[in-house]
């Protein structure tokens, strides 16, 4: 598209000055805002469709989407519909996808968690046991967040678990269908397909209706009232994290092409006006160079007037000290993204401890992990990589405790659990314990 005139003006920040933390926290801070309107809109739907089912779910569709629908029917598609849009990409789209599942499902493979049980002494068997979910709903939102990459990221790592039906729910605003979205939902083995999507499609499959199955877990981003009815419905199915705006961060040394890192820094801006792009670097020079790359290069973008919003309200260019120094900053963002623009990267990956994933060299680029390296793009956003982990296979795996006494181990542990329990004023639990250290 033409060149326009857009400019970022992105902040630059030092890391020596003193107010410098609190600038750093301010830029970070980030309101997950469930406005009023939002939460009452929500409850109204999950009510509506927890009472009445499919009929709810119909009209919130032709309120919403404007899909008109006689029965659920109508909202559902086969199997045939899923392999026609397959058939309908081009053969190079179709090889890509292909490609990345292969890629992905290999990665997931080796996060396959196994049961395993160990023997004592005296005959007892203690294990653990690791079974797939039942079945698992993938919400993948409609318009211009609706990626196929999602639904390969959300969808392999469940098959891979073994999770026994995936039902997918998609709007399809005013009948608008994605044939990369349906293409690869036919690729991953998806088992069910519905058109529908907002909180009534969460609800759907919280709930279940006379047609959609209540599943297990609902997994997979979605707007604001998608988000809301998800942390709503959480305890009645388990939900994956609620993710925030899509974060990156570059640690450069001054190597490497200062447009790469630019370009690096649009394509998280490019997806949401609240994504955020920052560069810590040692190279004050360097800086200048990445300054001049993102004014040459903004107005070359299609998505320029977001990246642009994006850069200059939530992105900053940081000079650091040292690279020690870019790493304890690092940990304290503990970013979605990290990128390791460094002449000697791998060396640095010690230095990192809270990451969603962390991209070594001038070569590993998020765009490649986004798509096909391999990991998961469904990463912790909003500082949680502090505590929590890429999507993966074990959010698709339960684990049960297995517990077999031998009688000899009953006879001696029941004592244990006596004194404990009359500790603990159960006199209950403790005459079960000892019935087992008499035997009779
Ligand atoms: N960067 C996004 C994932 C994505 N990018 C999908 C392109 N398509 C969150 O990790
Ligand atoms: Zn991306």
């Amino acid at each position: 598209s033409e060149p326009v005139q857009v400019c970022a003006e992105v902040r630059r920040l030092d890391a020596r000055e003193p107010e410098f933390l609190n600038t750093l926290e301010a830029l970070l801070a980030f309101e997950d805002t469930a406005d009023a309107r939002i939460n009452q809109a929500v409850t109204e739907i999950l009510a509506a469709v927890r009472n009445t089912g499919d009929p709810a779910v119909i009209e919130y569709t032709r309120r919403f989407d404007h899909v008109e629908a006689h029965g659920m029917v109508d909202l559902e598609l086969p199997a045939s519909a899923l392999k026609a849009a397959l058939d309908s990409l081009s053969v190079e789209q179709r090889e890509a996808l292909r490609i990345a599942a292969d890629r992905v499902r290999q990665y997931h493979e080796r996060q396959l968690a196994q049961s395993w049980e160990y023997t004592e002494a005296d005959g007892t068997r203690l294990g653990q046991k690791v079974t797939p979910l039942d079945r698992v709903g993938l919400y993948v939102p409609g318009g211009r967040a609706s990626y196929p990459s999602s639904v390969l990221m959300n969808a392999i790592p469940a098959k891979v678990a073994g999770v026994g039906e995936l039902i997918m729910v998609v709007p399809t605003p005013r009948g608008e269908r994605n044939p990369l979205v349906l293409a690869a939902a036919a690729i991953t083995g998806v088992d069910r397909v519905f058109t529908i999507g907002g909180a009534q499609a969460v609800a759907a499959l919280a709930y279940g209706t006379q047609t959609i199955p209540q599943v297990d877990k609902i997994v997979g981003p979605g707007n604001a009232f998608v988000a809301e009815a998800k942390r709503r419905v959480f305890g009645t199915v388990g939900i994956d994290m609620v993710a925030g705006p899509s974060e990156v961060l570059i640690i450069s040394d001054g190597s490497g092409n200062p447009d790469w890192v630019a370009m690096d820094l649009f394509a998280q801006a490019e997806h949401d006006e609240l994504a955020q792009s920052i560069l810590l670097c040692t190279d004050a020079d360097f800086i200048d160079a990445v300054a001049a790359s993102i004014d040459r290069l903004l107005p070359t973008m299609p998505r320029r007037e977001t990246i642009a919003t994006s850069l200059t309200n939530r992105g900053a260019l940081i000079h650091v000290d040292s690279l020690e120094q870019a790493c304890a900053i690092a940990n304290r963002i503990a970013p979605e993204h990290l990128e390791l623009s460094l002449e000697n990267a791998a060396q640095w990956i010690d230095h990192i401890r809270h990451a969603g994933a962390i991209f070594v060299g001038h070569w590993s680029v998020e765009a490649l992990g986004d798509y096909c390296a391999g990991p998961n793009h469904v990463l912790p956003t909003m500082r949680s990589a502090r505590f929590s982990s890429p999507l993966g296979v074990y959010d698709f795996q339960k684990r049960t405790s297995i517990i077999e006494m031998s009688e000899a181990g009953a006879r001696s542990l029941g004592k244990v659990a006596s004194v404990l329990a009359h500790g603990e004023g159960l006199q209950a639990h403790a005459r079960s314990a000892e019935m087992r250290v008499e035997g009779h």
